[in-house]
């Protein structure tokens, strides 16, 4: 499922041919085109080189488990699980159309299928239609919501969340936010302000994330979206959206190697139940065409 036409270059570039001055221009292209940046690329490129010379390799087909032990180094799935019984607040981010509101709908199915009591926060208050949007999937899920109108305090909002789902025993909050406002400043200050409320309403650090949604069709640009949210609200994790539309998933990688952030989810398509929990091993095997 990853990766497929990316690994599928990997896989022939790595086929049957000696190592050349050739096969390492190819890599670097082949890497580039599949959003893992110039920086590391050289870092790759050159690495493998290095191993080559002092390994004395000289097929190509051998340097391709040290190329997957280089990018295994920056990937890492997310793999805790909201403590049940505790009220925990995911905060879901992102730039919009990324695909925040529907991975919410995706994952409060997920989570109320393992048991989890679910309370969706319409924490978009800026875009006309966010707060509907949402509220037609808890509708179609049977998951309660807690909304007020457009335009409204979006701290507000999780304010009134957290209350709500204290005095029902809920044990998630899943927090959709704004992804435009009128401009960025005025979009970080609104999380952070959200930021500070979910804080203030006593849910510590340990029941409390922020997960950054990245659409898998923007490539190199969710690097520098996971820097700008990274810095206003500290990132928990990534969450890769539309990965059945562009099987091109480098940008992860350059997260990871920049923030270290793990990955929680991948989204394969618009319906409830097209998320996948991340898996390491399936990811990079694909990535590498190892399948
Ligand atoms: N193919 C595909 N489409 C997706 C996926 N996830 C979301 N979409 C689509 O992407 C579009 C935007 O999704 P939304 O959930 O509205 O995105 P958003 O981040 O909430 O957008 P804003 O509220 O405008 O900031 C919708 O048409 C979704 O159906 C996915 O994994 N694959
Ligand atoms: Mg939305």
């Amino acid at each position: 499922m990853f990766f497929r036409k990316f690994g599928e270059k990997l896989k022939s570039l790595f086929g049957g041919r000696k190592i050349d001055e050739a096969f390492f221009e190819e890599l670097e292209d082949t890497l580039i085109e599949g959003d893992l940046g110039a920086r590391l690329t050289d870092e790759i490129v050159e690495e493998l080189r290095e191993t080559a010379r002092r390994e004395h390799i000289t097929e190509a087909a051998d340097l391709q488990k040290r190329m997957k032990e280089l990018l295994s180094a920056y990937i890492r799935a997310y793999d805790e699980k909201p403590e049940k019984g505790s009220l925990n607040v995911y905060m879901i981010l992102g730039v919009n159309g990324v695909g925040k509101t529907t991975t919410i709908a995706k994952m409060a199915k997920l989570f109320s299928g393992e048991g989890y009591k679910v309370l969706l926060a319409a924490g978009d208050t800026f875009r006309a239609a966010a707060v509907d949007q949402l509220e037609i999937h808890a509708d179609r899920l049977g998951m309660r919501i807690v909304k007020q109108q457009m335009g409204s305090d979006p701290g507000a909002v999780i304010y009134d969340a957290i209350t709500s789902a204290q005095s029902h025993g809920d044990d998630l909050i899943l927090a959709d936010t704004a992804g435009r406002m009128h401009n960025k400043e005025n979009l970080m200050k609104e999380l952070q302000k959200m930021d500070k409320v979910i804080r203030a309403k006593g849910v510590d650090e340990a029941h409390y994330r922020r997960f950054l949604v990245i659409d898998a069709t923007t490539g190199q640009n969710g690097v520098s979206q996971a820097l700008l949210f990274n810095q206003a609200v500290k990132l928990d994790g990534i969450i890769l959206t539309k990965y059945d539309s562009a099987a091109k998933g480098g940008a992860l990688v350059q997260i990871g190697r920049t923030l270290g952030l793990p990955i929680l989810f991948v989204c394969v398509g618009e319906k409830y139940d097209d998320i996948r929990p991340f898996d390491k091993e399936e990811f990079l095997s694909s990535l590498m065409g190892l399948e």
